[in-house]
């Protein structure tokens, strides 16, 4: 397969259908709860690692042909257009993300670079007008280039802190240019490798400073979509400020951002700060924060951003109840920030490595519903918690007693009648629904 040139139109076969290049469970159309399969999963097409990533690490070379055909950099960057919008409508996918280095090539300054991206995007748009694909959102790449070698909002070096800002400047034009209703801050280079020449205190606050410049100059030109943190513990730097969703929140708190911004959750860091997916979503949802989603996974294994997709429907289908809690997607959706593997390097590769992912999420959000249809579950939690819905529970929830009242009862009441937390009983109920 060159390129995406050879991939036919994949459809939904069902779950018995042995057609590799089919959805055994992505039904776009099919409606769940109200909403159609694609207005609840929301799939976006990560433009770095499927259309520009060659797979070199840090021991190889590349291994997959990015040139679409072209040497020069600027035709080539409109060659991927077309094979990026051939991908996303082939797969259905509705929905794209960038990077501005992805888009367009740097050149030699600022001013090409700028003047690259405005004739990509405005190629971008026509594509997106012609095909009804939309810009789920956008970022600027502040970490790649040595001069954000010691961070971008975070440098100690304040030309490396302009330039940051000139950049998400453009890349914030070009998303609302192309209607995105989603820019991401994550923080590759915002971190550091020790504290010996750190000064953590004053790199957070020029950190805030630079987000909130971002929020006063895309309000002003007339931005009404969210601003995302995407935390992320380590790698590049040894400490990531952005460590997980916790942090982050503390950090939006600290510098009265709340308004502005919400969490981009990725499984893959979720991983590397040892939690669960499902518990980064559930910090973010029960801040409200829940925004949108990176659904590639990481490695138990690995100690780094592997980046690979999902396909594991247990995960999925607890990620999806998290998402189903927070009331689904409004402005973000469901991205891969995913590769294929290095020894993988066909475009066959890639086109298999979404419908897999696709269709893991929408066996995820199909299983998710039918947990909640079940109730088992939700009435476990429910009753759980019961002693505090009347006598001295009640009490405490309703800010009626002191430590001196609970001392009172409890010399009254004596011991704890404890009960189990019976997370076989729920682990049990789990698996039955989804391996039925
Ligand atoms: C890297 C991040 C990055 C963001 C976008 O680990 O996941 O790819 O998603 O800058
Ligand atoms: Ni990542
Ligand atoms: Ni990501």
């Amino acid at each position: 397969m060159s390129y995406f040139d050879e991939i036919q139109e994949i459809k939904y076969e069902g779950k018995d259908s042995k057609n590799v290049f089919a959805f055994k469970y992505y039904d776009k159309d099919r409606v769940i709860d109200g909403k159609s399969m694609k207005d609840h999963l929301k799939f976006a097409m990560s433009w770095w690692h499927t259309m520009t990533a060659e797979l070199g690490d840090p021991f190889g070379d590349p291994t997959v042909d990015r040139t679409y055909g072209e040497e020069d950099e600027l035709e080539r960057a409109f060659k991927r257009v077309d094979q990026g919008f051939n991908f996303m409508q082939k797969l259905g996918i509705e929905y794209f993300c960038f990077h501005d280095v992805d888009l367009a090539p740097q050149g030699n300054s600022l001013e090409e670079f700028k003047d690259n991206l405005n004739k990509v995007t405005d190629y971008v748009k026509e594509k997106m007008e012609e095909t009804g694909i939309k810009l789920l959102w956008g970022t600027a790449n502040v970490f790649s280039n040595k001069r954000y070698m010691h961070g971008a909002g975070t440098s100690c070096q304040a030309d490396s802190f302009a330039y940051a800002a000139s950049q998400i400047k453009n890349a914030i034009d070009a998303t609302m240019k192309l209607g995105g209703k989603g820019y991401v801050f994550w923080g590759g280079r915002e971190g550091y490798e020790t504290l010996l020449n750190t000064d953590m205190g004053f790199e957070l606050d020029n950190l805030a400073r630079l987000l909130k410049m971002a929020v006063n100059y895309a309000r002003s030109k007339g931005y009404t979509g969210d601003f995302y943190i995407e935390p992320k513990p380590k790698e590049p730097t040894k400490h990531q400020y952005d460590f997980d969703a916790s942090t982050v929140l503390a950090f939006l708190r600290k510098y009265d951002l709340m308004d502005d911004f919400k969490l981009n959750i990725e499984a893959n860091h979720a991983t590397l700060a040892g939690h669960t997916f499902e518990h980064e979503l559930a910090v973010a949802r029960i801040n409200n924060a829940l925004g949108s989603i990176d659904a590639n996974r990481g490695d138990e294994l690995l100690g780094w951003d592997t980046d690979q997709f999902p396909n594991d429907v247990k995960t999925a289908t607890l990620a999806m109840l998290e998402l189903i809690k927070a009331g689904g997607f409004t402005n973000g959706g469901l991205n891969f920030d995913a590769k294929i593997r290095r020894p993988s390097f066909t475009y066959e590769d890639i086109v298999l490595s979404y419908i897999c992912g696709m269709d893991t999420m929408a066996l995820g959000l199909i299983k998710a519903y039918e947990v909640i249809e079940d109730g088992r579950i939700n009435d476990f939690v429910e009753d759980r918690y019961s002693s505090y819905k009347e006598g001295i529970g009640k009490k405490i929830v309703d800010g009626e007693v002191t430590l001196e009242d609970l001392e009172e009862y409890t010399l009254k009441n004596g011991e704890v009648n404890l009960q189990s937390g019976r997370q076989e009983y729920l682990e049990t109920i789990l698996n039955n629904i989804i391996y039925r």
